[in-house]
């Protein structure tokens, strides 16, 4: 029952007469959890200590409704959304819990006459980075919402003891180090070791009689592990509803591997166990080129493995007839990474449970759904089968059988059209016999779906053509999301406490209410307060970059910002030669440097780490920053940040305080694009070419209040098709190459020319994804941005009216085209 608490914000999810919802019933628990947890008094408590029993403790305040959670679904049978997913990048959940359980005054209070300061003890926390970018930020972002619009979910996925690698700085160049985000334990997790579940792997199939004289096949497994459930928390916004997320981690199954592999030898099969348990130990880092590791392989059927087992078993009513699954079920495959539950579902209907062949097929069609996150054609995931016939015989097994079907399905739609069946084949022998794991998913699933406007056109015209000629009515369109909670009202409370003064605190939950504001952008005292926020929240940004990086962030300057992965794609090296140019004018004289609008320059990006060239644009940023930020001819009007180990917890300070949010890839490329939202949705304007969900974020917002540039898809395929050479467009155009000679003069390496050489001559000779075909247009748009940015009242009215147009990018929105268009499932409450 919403009721109003203290600033008027937010509807509660707990009820207002519990009476551990005030400042002395916390006090209770957190005492309690200091004393039986960590086993410290107050006196003694260290300030990790004081982290744990207020998680802790704030979890308290979450179990009921989530016990409750699982009795309401029980009761409700309905279908469950079983979100599949390798990456979950969860970021810090203290205070995404506090404001669930809207305990944070209640909290701050509480530890104030402690004398303990909530802003330190948040500090404390290390957030689990079990994800690489954008694909493992949706997934948090869609269980966030779900919780909130009260539809049964049950997130699964790994538990990495290592996430994505800490990245650090030595001479400039990318270190990575590992991610002991567990070294001092989560609060936020159950483990339940009493439900581990068996998973197999390797070994041989071998086929069988059953008593009906019917022909049946096994699975005779070489060797296996255990799958552990570790739960999480997640709780709804306003709302009592608290689901799962439950993420598997690998333990060593003592009887099999002792008995079987190291008789006698029992150090060695002690030592031989913890090869298990390596399963889940490390997240690979790369996001878009696959390895097509073993061990990847072994992650990826584990945890469908688990979770598959763990629905079946656990969550459905004892004799449910499996017949009707999909009635109960949507699995949502986050891209290729789970698409091997496909086989495992066969496997288990068929070898376990007894069905035919096509019933089988039936029901796992009716029980997956594909999400594509990429145009890449190098990021699709492809299994040789020699590897996944050696680790999965009987899932190889089903593979080809389902591929027999198909093709057979294909000729008879396209009689003689032998190319097409070889183009569709599940397996294709080339350069070496393997599985198309988006094939697979594709033929699979209800539904497939693209993650923007563009991006779904895109798969359908060019990534799977054949497809939807061949089904047109399984392809869709949901354009991804972010949730308010995290990166509005949390990570900017000072405009979430502007807009609700106005239009009233609905918003957090219907973000569309965002429209409200639009006549506000005309009202020249809310662009004052506007303004106000936004120099708060570069205030902030500056302590936190002080604190973290010993960056001390100028005053008073537009910033401007790009954080993403660092991929060739995503062109960071287009926003480097901006800079660079600037740097040329200003030496040569070409520009007064007063006449430059006082601007600071902040990228975050980590690199794959054998991902050679992004490694070496990290290093000429970074010496490009140590050149400009201490030229004194600059007189302090352009600079360039670049803190380390860009994570979510530094993306909740940066992006309240950006002015100007940089989506430059190359049009065709990016898929969505997530970060451009939360942009758009907390006041920077973007400077963006018509790529990914930049064409749906322009749409809304209109062409007045967004900077576009560059060549759109047609026009960069038309040039691509009648050949790119980026050395003309050098020879050119003065500017870029005046800028390109300043790299290559050695200034920005101590006087050594040739020091990035790799990465110039990437773009001279190949400039794979055409920065330099879009360099002047980038430029000129750059120029429209500083002529705005020179009239504030301007500035602010278009920031918001960014703000007031974007509420459609809600994963609230989101979710209810998955459920309407894909998943066929809604709400219990
Ligand atoms: C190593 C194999 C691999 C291949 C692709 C790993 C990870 C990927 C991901 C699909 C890459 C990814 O994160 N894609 C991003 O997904 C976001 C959410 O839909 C989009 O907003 C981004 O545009 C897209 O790059």
């Amino acid at each position: 029952m919403p009721v109003s608490v203290p600033n008027g914000n937010d509807p509660i999810a707990v009820i207002a007469d519990d009476p551990r919802h005030s400042v002395s019933g916390f006090t209770t628990e957190f005492i309690r959890e200091l004393h039986n947890r960590q086993g410290v008094s107050l006196r003694d408590a260290s300030l990790h200590d004081k982290f744990q029993a207020t998680a802790s403790a704030v979890r308290h305040y979450m179990v009921d409704e989530w016990l409750e959670t699982k009795d309401k679904n029980a009761a409700a049978k309905q279908k469950t959304v079983g979100y599949l997913s390798a990456e979950y990048l969860l970021g810090p959940q203290l205070d995404n819990a506090l404001l669930a359980t809207d305990l944070t005054e209640i909290v701050e209070e509480s530890l104030a006459q402690h004398g303990i300061d909530l802003a330190q003890v948040r500090e404390q926390e290390v957030e689990p980075g079990l994800g690489n970018g954008g694909l493992g930020r949706l997934a948090a972002c869609f269980i966030d919402s779900l919780a909130t619009m009260d539809v049964p979910c049950i997130g699964y996925g790994i538990r990495y003891e290592y996430g994505i690698f800490r990245q650090t700085f030595v001479d400039g160049h990318q270190v990575e180090e590992a991610d002991k985000w567990l070294a001092l334990e989560s609060p936020w997790e159950f483990v339940h070791p009493e439900n581990a579940v068996q998973v197999n792997f390797a070994g041989h199939t071998e086929t069988w009689t059953d008593e009906t004289g019917r022909e049946r096949t096994r699975w005779v497994p070489g060797w296996g592990v255990q799958g552990l459930p570790y739960n999480y928390l997640v709780p709804g916004y306003g709302t009592r509803r608290v689901n799962t997320l439950r993420l598997w981690g690998a333990r060593a199954n003592n009887q099999f591997d002792l008995k079987t592999f190291n008789q006698g030898d029992y150090v060695e099969a002690v030592r031989a166990q913890t090869f298990a348990e390596n399963i889940s130990k490390v997240l690979y880092p790369e996001d878009s080129t696959p390895q097509g590791k073993e061990l990847r392989l072994q992650q990826q059927y584990f945890f469908v493995a688990c979770s598959l087992r763990d629905f079946i078993e656990n969550e459905l009513e004892p004799g449910f007839d499996l017949h009707r699954l999909g009635e109960r079920i949507i699995f949502q495959l986050n891209d290729t990474h789970p698409v091997i539950a496909v086989p495992e579902l066969m496997r288990i209907l068929i070898d376990e449970k007894g069905f035919e062949w096509d019933e089988a097929w039936e029901v796992t069609k009716s029980c997956f759904a594909y999400t594509c996150h990429t145009l890449l054609p190098e990021a699709l995931e492809v299994w040789p089968t020699e590897l996944l016939g050696r680790l999965l015989p009987r899932h190889m097994q089903i593979i080809n059988l389902i591929n027999v079907s198909f093709m057979a399905e294909v000729r008879a739609t396209f009689p003689g059209d032998e190319e097409r069946a070889l183009r569709m084949s599940i397996v294709t022998e080339h350069p070496v016999q393997s599985v198309r794991m988006a094939h697979l998913a594709t033929v699979a699933g209800s539904k497939v779906n693209g993650v923007a406007a563009l991006h779904s056109q895109l798969l359908r015209d060019k990534v799977l053509p054949d497809f939807s000629a061949l089904w047109p009515e399984k392809f869709t369109n949901v354009t991804n999301g972010v949730t308010p909670r995290r990166f509005v009202r949390q990570s900017n409370p000072g405009l979430s406490a502007l807009v609700t003064s106005r239009i009233g605190g609905g918003w957090v939950k219907h973000l569309d209410q965002f429209d409200g504001l639009e006549p506000l952008a005309d009202d020249a005292g809310f662009r004052e307060e506007f303004r106000a926020v936004k120099a708060a929240n570069k205030e902030r940004l500056r302590e936190v970059l002080h604190k973290r990086d010993g960056i001390d962030l100028p005053e008073g300057h537009l910033l401007d910002v790009m954080v993403k992965r660092l991929h060739e794609y995503k062109r960071q090296t287009l926003k480097l030669l901006h800079v660079v140019s600037l740097y040329e004018q200003v030496l040569s004289g070409k520009r007064k440097v007063e006449d430059l609008t006082p601007r600071t320059v902040v990228f975050g990006a980590k690199a794959a780490p054998g991902y050679r060239l992004a490694k070496d644009i990290i290093h000429l940023i970074n010496s490009v920053a140590a050149v400009v930020n201490r030229d004194p001819r600059l007189e302090g009007r352009l600079g360039i940040a670049f803190p380390a180990n860009y994570n979510v917890t530094l993306a909740e300070k940066l992006i309240p305080a950006a002015d100007l949010s940089e989506q430059i890839s190359l049009a065709g490329m990016e898929a969505s694009g997530t970060g451009n939202m939360k942009f758009a949705l907390n006041g920077a304007l973007t400077i963006g070419t018509d790529d990914g969900a930049n064409v749906e974020i322009r749409g809304l917002v209109g062409d007045d209040n967004f900077f576009l540039f560059g060549m759109d898809e047609p026009a960069a395929a038309a040039l691509r098709e009648q050949g790119y050479r980026p050395r003309s467009i050098y020879e050119s155009d003065e500017t870029l190459r005046a800028t390109i000679d300043l790299i290559e003069s050695g200034i920005f390496s101590g006087g050594r020319g040739g020091a990035f050489g790799s990465v110039t001559s990437a773009l001279l000779d190949e400039d794979r994804f055409m920065a330099f075909a879009d360099f002047a247009s980038y430029l000129e748009a750059q120029e429209a941005v500083e002529a705005k940015y020179a009239d504030q009242e301007a500035w602010t009215r278009s920031a918001i009216l960014n703000v007031a147009r974007t509420g459609y990018f809600s994963s609230d929105r989101s979710m209810r085209d998955y459920l309407d268009r894909i998943w066929h499932a809604g709400p219990v409450v």
